[in-house]
Parts: structure tokens; C-alpha cells; sequence
């Protein structure tokens, strides 16, 4: 035997000897989650207008909507949010003379990312996309109607006092488990679900589900804070579709 082959066949042993001495992983069912009474699925956003053809198309954002669809009828309770803004909002960079989507101003609750026109109250770009087939959806929650005000919480607008009236809702209703879904990951996803925690709902972030914008290393960002506070990232397989 030469030394390759028996550093070889070491090798081999030692995985072999590894692997024995592991507990074999449990099946992916055991690890299934299971959408009960006190559960709810939010569906943030999905809207034309962070659709291809939108005034702010998330990349792939279409994407959600067949994910969303199959998960959403193991879910006696949905809630839809849209994105509601009117005219001359204080988040479009048109309401700024000088400046451009995408750059950050400070406003009087603090930094604003500024945003093209989109999602205006009432147009095409704010309606619901066509595709989602959700018809048990009980609540739809506007928010970011306030023209000096933005909103990417479904919870609580920006200025982080004012609130929507949807921990009272979902209180209300006995809910104590949270998943969310959507567009888009790094803004109206992330900040609902970092309220929904702060709420004391148990929160799930439905990562196939979603789909970001990522501005300036935005998503890797909202996924650090998000598992920081207690958000449980999980995929859409992770849930028992009965
Ligand atoms: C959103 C930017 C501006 C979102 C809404 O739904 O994530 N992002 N308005
Ligand atoms: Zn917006």
C-alpha cells in the first residue's frame, strides 16, 4: 500500500467514524411547521407597483406571487397590506427639488430614503397584482397615507408613534404567531416584522416568499437585525400545508 492510498483509506474511516457517531439528522417533517388558529399570514405589499411594469419593481418581485399563493390557504387568517400613498409624498424625491430616487434626506422624524413616484392612492400601480388568489384575506391594511408621513410597518408609521391599528386587530383576534410575506424584503417586510416582535407576536419571515430591493447592502443588513431581535427565517417549505 503507498501513503496516498492509506491516507486515503484514513480518510474514509474517519468519516465513517464521524457519521456512526452522530445522531442521524430528524426528517424534514419533524421539522414542519404547522399555521394554527392564533396564526396569521401578512402579505406586505404585493402590488403593481413593485412588479415588473411598477413605478418601483422590485428584481423578480413577480416571483412571490405563485409561493404566496401555495401557502396561503394553510392560513385560516391573512391580512394584505398596500403601500397607499398620495400625491406629493414626503418619500418621493419629487417632493424635494434637487433631489433624486434613492438618495436619503433627514425629515423631521429623521432619515427618509427617497423613492420615485409610486404606489399613489387609488392609480393601477397601488392595486393588489392580479395573480394572488388569497379569497379568505380578512383585512386590508393602508398605510403611508399620510402625506408627511411614511410607513414601511404595517404597524407603525415612521415617525415610530404613530400606529395602523393592527397589533390591536390582530390582539383582538387572538393571534400570537405572525408570518410575513412579500415585497419588499429589506424595507416594508423588515420593518413589519421587527414590530411585529417588539409587539410580542411570534415572527416569521418567509424568505422564498420575498423578494428585496437591496440598496446599499440594505438586505444583508435587515436579515442581521431581523435574527438579532428574534425574526425566524424560514422558507416556504417549512410549512405543512394540510
Ligand atoms: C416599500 C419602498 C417604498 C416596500 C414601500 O413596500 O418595501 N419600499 N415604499
Ligand atoms: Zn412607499
Amino acid at each position: 500500500m503507498n501513503r496516498r492510498t492509506a491516507l486515503t483509506l484514513l480518510a474514509g474511516m474517519s468519516i465513517a467514524v464521524r457519521t456512526r457517531a452522530t445522531p442521524p439528522l430528524p426528517s424534514r417533517a419533524v421539522l414542519r411547521i404547522r399555521p394554527d388558529a392564533a396564526s396569521v399570514l401578512i402579505v406586505v405589499d404585493v402590488q403593481n407597483c413593485f412588479i415588473a411594469g411598477g413605478t418601483l419593481a422590485v428584481p423578480h418581485g413577480e416571483d412571490v406571487v405563485p409561493v404566496i399563493n401555495r401557502i396561503a390557504p394553510a392560513f385560516a387568517n391573512v391580512v394584505l397590506t398596500q403601500d397607499w400613498h398620495p400625491r406629493a409624498h414626503v418619500s418621493f424625491a419629487s417632493s424635494h427639488p434637487g433631489h433624486k430616487p434613492f438618495e436619503t434626506i433627514e425629515v423631521v422624524y429623521g432619515r427618509q430614503t427617497l423613492w420615485p413616484d409610486h404606489c399613489v392612492q387609488g392609480t393601477n400601480d397601488a392595486a393588489l397584482d392580479r395573480d394572488l388568489e388569497i379569497p379568505q384575506a380578512e383585512l386590508i391594511v393602508r398605510k403611508g397615507f399620510d402625506r408627511a408621513v411614511d410607513s414601511y410597518s404595517a404597524f407603525r408609521e415612521a415617525d415610530r408613534t404613530t400606529p395602523t391599528g393592527l397589533q390591536g386587530y390582530l390582539t383582538e383576534r387572538g393571534i400570537r404567531r405572525v408570518f410575513i410575506c412579500g415585497l419588499a424584503t429589506d424595507f416594508c417586510v423588515a420593518w413589519t416584522a421587527l414590530d411585529s416582535r417588539a409587539a410580542g407576536f411570534e415572527t416569521y419571515v418567509i424568505e422564498d416568499a420575498c423578494r428585496g430591493i437591496d440598496l446599499k447592502g440594505s438586505l444583508a443588513a435587515a436579515w442581521q437585525e431581523m435574527t438579532q431581535r428574534g425574526v425566524r427565517r424560514i422558507q416556504s417549505g417549512d410549512i405543512e400545508l394540510a
